[in-house]
């Protein structure tokens, strides 16, 4: 690489802006772990990808090196080289070291770009130890070498490319900053092929140069091909509907396909970032598709045209995509990933609703498959709710509807609160003796609960464990969810560390993740760690792993090992010192990384799919500890 010494002056200046973000990363790129390490990639393929959505990038390559560094290549116009007017440096870079510069060097270039992610290439930079920069452009290669968001070298010519052109960035993410250097292949692949499906035609190529394995990320079909591959262990109800329609520079595309499945899957997307809280164009889809099946109901319903269905019933088995591209994101709540843009609503459901309209007009055999699907679904939402009025008058003396089986807790304030769902009535009579009553909640469950993979919400929401949860926890489901009326601050999921213990903490997920799924991206539901064994040297130690046991025996020197069998084995004193007491205790945190990675494994799992289900254990077997 070229160096040059007096070369200096001009970057440091620059560099100043970009000192904000390697003294708070987390601000830029959400956290300096494993999330944020990949956020990095995002962050430059995103700009490959808003060249393609301008109409000049049609292939991008992304490689992780031996070396730990990743490159990330397009084929698209190169960033431009000129001198740029103001900062009298080449654009390329402004672009790397001109916080907020990115690719949006005016705002006409693109009309759209990321967004939320749009912190742009600088924020790379910034945080990498060493970044090289090459581009292709009006027949010559530029090269530039950058550390930690300074610039070492000049922009120089380095030799020619014909009628080539593009641009390649390779990076070494900085050691001071990360807590993790490793690239994990499959979190880069479920973004990737979400990409692709988001913008038709692109292709994008990943490698991994260390495990030796690539793959080519094309659809074509773009959205169709999203919600086919949503519902590839589903048994389907029609070909997808697919509709898309651009006003100005928005842009709403919605694919929708129904299965046999109870589950509601509806994934937004702004500007192909994932809105996992939903937002604006997912709500507007929802009024628009329920007054559309409602609509026919009234009309077409027959003997049943006086019955109304609840959104929930004309989602019931539900999967769509709903992207848009918008202009000016606006991103609220927890995650900042719901889209707040009010006049999005009413776009998206006036043009749902035309086309909704339109498709079942000339399609009425698969309107009339939905319809019986929903008309189904609200049967047997009545007749629950009939049964439920039942129970409920003849339990008129229960306390302040809260299930008999609870042990409540004595604290008000939820945040201090906290609810542990307990395998087995002895476990649960142990965890009742062992809590600390002001702050902790006991509800015992009966064995395992219902998987509600493969239960209608009627038949989930009539099955006492399911209710009592429900009831405790305070929020409600489904359309009536309220995290405001959230009764404790953390929901524990607790059984025993064996397999019986894991399916049934799966089924639990199963629950949560289908009926509460802002609990989980709110961060409220755990899983405790009970201990596997106890080694005993001059005082207890508990040990929560194979590979620890031999660790602790090893130094203690012992082989006096107890293996715990189950909660309910353990004494009240021993269950709160090894996982009720906060101060000792180990708790998982479940999170959701890639929503619809996560919805394939929960269907795949714990639904109809055998085949699926047997292949995906062989291929796990190895990383038995579910991760979503
Ligand atoms: C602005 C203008 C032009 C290209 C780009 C940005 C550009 C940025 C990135 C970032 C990664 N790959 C990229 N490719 C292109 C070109 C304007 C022109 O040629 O007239």
């Amino acid at each position: 690489m070229v160096t040059n010494k007096d070369y200096g002056a001009g970057s440091i200046k620059v560099l100043e802006g970009l000192e904000g973000v390697r003294r708070r990363p987390a601000m830029y790129i959400g956290s300096t772990s494993k999330e944020g390490l990949h956020h990095l990639v995002y962050e430059l393929l995103d700009n490959s990808v808003d060249e393609a959505l301008a109409g000049y990038c049609s292939k991008i390559y992304v490689s992780i090196n031996a070396d730990g560094s990743v490159t990330v290549k397009d084929n698209g116009r190169g960033i431009p080289v000129d001198i740029h007017a103001q900062f009298k440096i080449p654009a390329v870079q402004v672009a790397l070291t001109k916080l907020h510069a990115g690719g949006k060097f005016d705002k006409d270039s693109y009309a759209i770009s990321g967004g939320l992610h749009g912190v742009g290439m600088s924020c790379v930079n910034a945080l990498s130890s060493k970044l090289l920069v090459e581009i292709k452009r009006a027949g010559k290669v530029y090269k530039q070498e950058y550390s930690r968001g300074a610039a070492m070298t000049k922009l120089v010519q380095s030799g020619t490319c014909g009628d080539e052109t593009g641009t390649t960035m390779t990076f070494w993410p900085d050691e001071q900053i990360f807590s993790t250097l490793i690239f994990d292949y499959k979190i880069l692949e479920s973004r990737f092929r979400e990409v692709a499906f988001l913008n038709a035609g692109l292709e994008i190529n990943l490698e991994d140069k260390i495990q030796g394995k690539k793959e080519k990320f094309l659809a074509p079909g773009g959205l169709m091909e999203f919600v086919k591959w949503i519902n590839k262990s589903k048994e389907v109800l029609h070909k997808p509907i697919y509709f898309k329609k651009q006003e100005g520079t928005t842009v709403v595309e919605v694919a929708v396909q129904y299965n046999n499945s109870y589950r509601e899957n509806i994934f937004g997307f702004v500007n192909t970032i994932n809105t996992i809280e939903g937002g604006t164009h997912v709500s507007g889809f929802k009024t628009a598709l329920t007054r559309v099946i409602n609509d026919y109901i009234k009309k077409k319903g027959g003997a049943n045209n006086k019955i109304v269905l609840t959104g929930d019933d004309a989602r019931e088995g539900i999967s769509a995509i709903v992207s848009v591209k918008i202009a000016e994101p606006q991103f609220e709540g927890q995650t900042k990933t719901k889209l707040g843009n009010s006049e999005v609503k009413g776009f998206v459901d006036s043009i749902a609703t035309v086309a909704l309209g339109e498709f079942f007009e000339e399609n009425p055999s698969v309107i009339k498959k939905i319809v019986d699907k929903a008309m189904a679904s609200a049967k047997a939402r009545l007749a629950a709710k009939k049964a439920r009025e039942l129970v409920r008058r003849k339990n008129v003396f229960s306390l302040g509807g809260l299930p008999g089986k609870l042990a409540d807790c004595s604290a008000k304030k939820k945040e201090e609160s906290e609810i542990y769902l307990v395998e087995g009535d002895s476990a649960g009579g142990s965890a009742r003796q062992a809590r600390n009553k002001e702050m902790q909640a006991i509800l015992p469950l009966k064995g395992k609960i219902l998987n509600v993979e493969k239960a209608n919400a009627a038949r989930a929401l009539s099955s006492e464990e399911i209710t009592n949860m429900i009831t405790a926890i305070g929020t409600g489901v489904g359309e009536q969810f309220d995290i405001d009326k959230l009764r404790y601050n953390k929901i524990i999921l607790m059984a025993d560390a064996d397999v019986d213990g894991e399916h049934i903490t799966a089924l639990l997920l199963t629950f949560f993740f289908r009926f509460m799924p802002q609990l989980i991206e709110n961060g409220n539901v755990f899983a405790a760690m009970p201990p596997l064994y106890r080694v005993r040297k001059k005082k207890d130690h508990y040990v929560y792993s194979e590979k620890e046991l031999k660790k602790v025996c090893e130094k203690l020197n012992t082989t006096n090992v107890t293996r715990f069998k189950g909660l309910g084995e353990m004494s009240s004193t021993q269950l709160w010192d090894t996982t009720m007491n906060p101060k000792t205790r180990k708790l998982k945190k479940i999170y959701i990384e890639d929503a619809v990675e996560a919805d394939q494994v929960f269907s795949m799992l714990m639904g109809d799919d055998v085949q699926g289900r047997k292949t995906f254990i062989t291929e796990n077997a190895l990383n038995a500890n579910l991760d979503i």
